[in-house]
């Protein structure tokens, strides 16, 4: 972790400064009738979980460029992600995946408590073979057309159900690489049919306070066909599954140009939304850093999301899931989770009542308007106060730079291997 006195100090040569922003942005505000203490309240009271994997050096299908002092095991990873809560106070809960990070859940649960993180939504791997697994995915897992296949597959993710209950999880998110690469290759049907009964027989292994995440993707590693292609399918699983189950929307697994804002309107309307990867993307699956592309996106599905607060049972999980190939994943999962943050806060913003005034009168300009002046607006002061008053860094990224973190667990960490490509 950070020493505190390193952080105190930090914010301390920024304090005055951010009270003059914060106290103009408040006049500003309460000009437009809004109360800023009120909007920082809800900033401070949000969090987003981090990927464990995602504080690793990621990589594209060509090579991998790992920096120094990667972690080494699921413990240095929970480090890192203490780390990031620590000097961003948004951060409390880490989503493993499994079998990376497998290991003893009283080992995990003493790490986390020691990082003062929880867990959130468990992530089961079925698109890699494991050492001495006895069959093999290359040509499916959940929708396999050896039964045997399909048999191991519904294991391991009842596995990850049970090593979720005893560390804290209430959730199970799916993703499959299961697909085809030539027409003719799979017959659809029958292939969504085996998916459908082997989901069905995980579904049946879920406590009954969990909830079962399915996560689509359009293309990829499977480049003809995926058997989750889309938000139509997903909802078609989370239909025949049962109230449990709900869709959980990648903003980096739809085509270009998707309009990713009303598939979520979608979703929260029928009571079928379960959660979020956020990342942003330019040409595919690009997993960039979140809002580095596109801003405006991420505010307007945010503003979707403000909409529906007070929805009975809303309750979608947020997560980051994104690939870090030439920064330091400390630094862009602070700064990803800040983005986010920003988002809510500036859907936050939104004059609701005049918004829906326009639309009503079909006003497209002034309904465009409304939400721009609400995007527009600049919160960072907002952010930076909730971080401040938690004790976090009101600048995280200049703190960890200044704190010689990685320099530190470099020291101890092994040289990480940069052998290999994938996005992990
Ligand atoms: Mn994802």
């Amino acid at each position: 972790m950070i020493d505190a006195t390193t952080i105190t100090a930090a914010n301390a040569a920024a304090d005055a400064t951010l009270r003059a922003d914060y106290d103009a942005l408040g006049d500003h505000l309460a000009r437009r009738g809004i109360d800023i203490a009120s909007i920082k309240d809800k900033v401070a009271a949000y969090g987003i979980a981090i990927p464990s994997w995602g504080v690793g050096t990621g990589g594209t299908r060509f090579a991998r460029f790992p920096g120094v002092g990667e972690p080494a095991s699921v413990f240095d990873k929970l480090d890192d992600c203490g780390v990031i809560h620590q000097l961003t106070g948004a951060t409390p809960r880490v989503s493993l995946h499994i079998p990376w990070d497998d290991a003893d859940p009283a080992d995990l649960l003493a790490k986390a408590e020691e990082t003062g993180l929880a867990f959130d939504a468990m992530n089961s791997n079925t698109f890699q073979d494991q050492p001495g697994q006895a069959h093999s995915y290359k040509y499916g897992s959940l929708s396999h057309t050896d039964a045997a296949t399909r048999a191991q597959a519904v294991e391991h993710n009842l596995y990850c159900i049970e090593l979720g209950r005893k560390i804290g999880s209430k959730a199970l998110t799916i993703w499959v690489g299961d697909g085809s690469n030539f027409p003719g290759q799979s017959n659809f049907t029958r292939q969504f049919e085996r998916y459908l009964g082997s989901a069905r027989e995980v579904y049946a292994g879920l406590p009954a306070d969990w909830r079962l995440l399915t996560e689509h993707k359009m293309f990829e590693p499977a480049f003809y066909s995926t058997v989750v292609q889309d938000w139509g399918t997903n909802y078609m699983i989370a239909q025949e599954l049962g109230p449990q189950a709900q869709c959980l929307v990648d903003l980096g697994h739809h085509a270009p140009n998707v309009n990713i804002e009303m598939i979520v309107a979608r979703l929260i309307q029928f009571g079928k939304l379960g959660g979020f990867h956020f990342n942003d993307s330019k040409y595919g699956d690009d997993d960039l850093d979140t809002a580095s592309i596109d801003p405006y996106r991420l505010f307007l599905v945010f503003n979707e999301l403000v909409e529906a607060e007070g929805t009975p049972d809303f309750d979608p999980a947020h997560m980051l899931d994104q690939s870090h190939n030439v920064t330091d994943p400390i630094e862009s999962l602070m700064n990803s989770a800040m983005e986010v943050q920003r988002a809510y806060a500036q859907a936050l913003l939104v004059d609701r009542a005049a918004l829906a005034g326009h639309q009503d009168a079909n006003d497209a300009l002034m309904a465009s308007e409304t939400l721009k002046a609400a995007f527009r607006t600049d919160v960072t002061p907002i952010l930076k106060m909730a971080r401040l008053e938690k004790g976090a860094a009101i600048d995280p990224v200049a703190a960890y730079r200044q704190s010689g973190y990685r320099a530190a667990v470099a020291e101890t960490r092994p040289v990480s291997d940069g052998s290999g490509g994938g996005i992990v």
